[in-house]
């Protein structure tokens, strides 16, 4: 018979292999995407068989072809989305027509804006900031659903005077009409004292979340929470290592994530690409 101790070892043991085995079960083993360079790639969005990531800090896209079983050469985003300044973070909603990204700025530091692609030009129309979901100091990343009424943003800052949990946090606001909701911190057992940085959503409500927590593979990794108040787990090797990872994006097709100097990689940060194992 086991003692009391060995049968918690095996059900921890159990537990750890069956966390392991969700990842690799879902997706194959990551490889860096095909247009990486030594610059920066991060932050991938993926809308329909488009990629839009970070590249260099501009927004850049990239389109899957499934005849020649390749991505397009990545191009700017047409219109007046890049500038000088910083542009990270894009999050495309409304069936493809709507783009939300942050923008930095030297005195409010990093804001969220909103674009509407503009059929009759073929670009992106003048991009309007947010003004409710921006502060005076650091917002980063924001995941918004596609009809545009749920939102969960990163920020450094807070919203309506409420504290936050710690660094940066996840908080989520709600539109109805025009107007943003003033943001709510999710709280514990998502947010820590330490940085939440990324947010991502996948279609069953699931988050997806980077940062350095306790039981990390190494360094930053990313995490998957059953829902916004339920705690977030380490979704393993292979899609974390003891490099980097962070920003997440995937549907039934692509499953991308960014590393920053992963063995294996070009350098930098690059964005890794993991075929569906199924
Ligand atoms: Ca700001
Ligand atoms: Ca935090
Ligand atoms: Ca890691």
């Amino acid at each position: 018979m086991f003692k009391k101790g060995s049968i918690a070892v095996v059900v921890i043991l159990s537990m750890a292999v069956l966390q392991a085995a969700v990842a690799e079960s879902e997706w194959g083993k990551p490889k860096p995407w095909e247009h990486c360079t030594a610059g920066v790639e991060r932050m991938p969005c993926i809308f329909g068989s488009t990629l839009y990531y970070v590249k260099d800090y501009d927004i850049y896209m990239s389109t899957w072809d499934g005849a020649s079983g390749k991505w397009s050469e990545p191009q700017p985003v047409p219109g007046p989305i890049n500038t000088g300044a910083n542009e990270i973070n894009p999050c495309i909603a409304g069936g493809g027509k709507v783009l939300y990204f942050a923008r930095y700025d030297p005195i409010t530091d990093y804001d969220f804006y909103r674009s509407e692609w503009n059929e009759a030009k073929g670009e992106w129309g003048e991009p309007i900031k947010i003004e409710e979901l921006s502060t005076d100091t650091q917002e980063w990343d924001i995941w918004v659903n596609d009809d545009e009424t749920i939102a969960y943003v990163t920020t450094k800052g807070s919203y309506g005077g409420a504290a936050s949990v710690g660094e940066r946090d996840i908080w989520k606001s709600t539109r109805s009409g025009d107007k943003w909701a003033t943001p709510v911190n999710i709280g514990a057992p998502v947010n820590t004292a330490g940085s939440e940085w990324s947010i991502f959503v996948d279609s069953t409500g699931r988050l997806f979340i980077d940062g350095k927590r306790d039981d990390t593979v190494g360094a930053y990794d990313i995490y998957v929470a059953e829902s916004d108040t339920a705690s977030p787990v380490n979704v393993g090797e292979p899609i974390n290592s003891e490099f980097d990872e962070r920003e997440v994006a995937f549907d039934e097709r692509f499953f991308f994530f960014s590393a920053s100097n992963r063995e294996g990689g070009v350098g930098a940060y690059d964005l890794w690409y993991c075929p569906p194992a199924r």
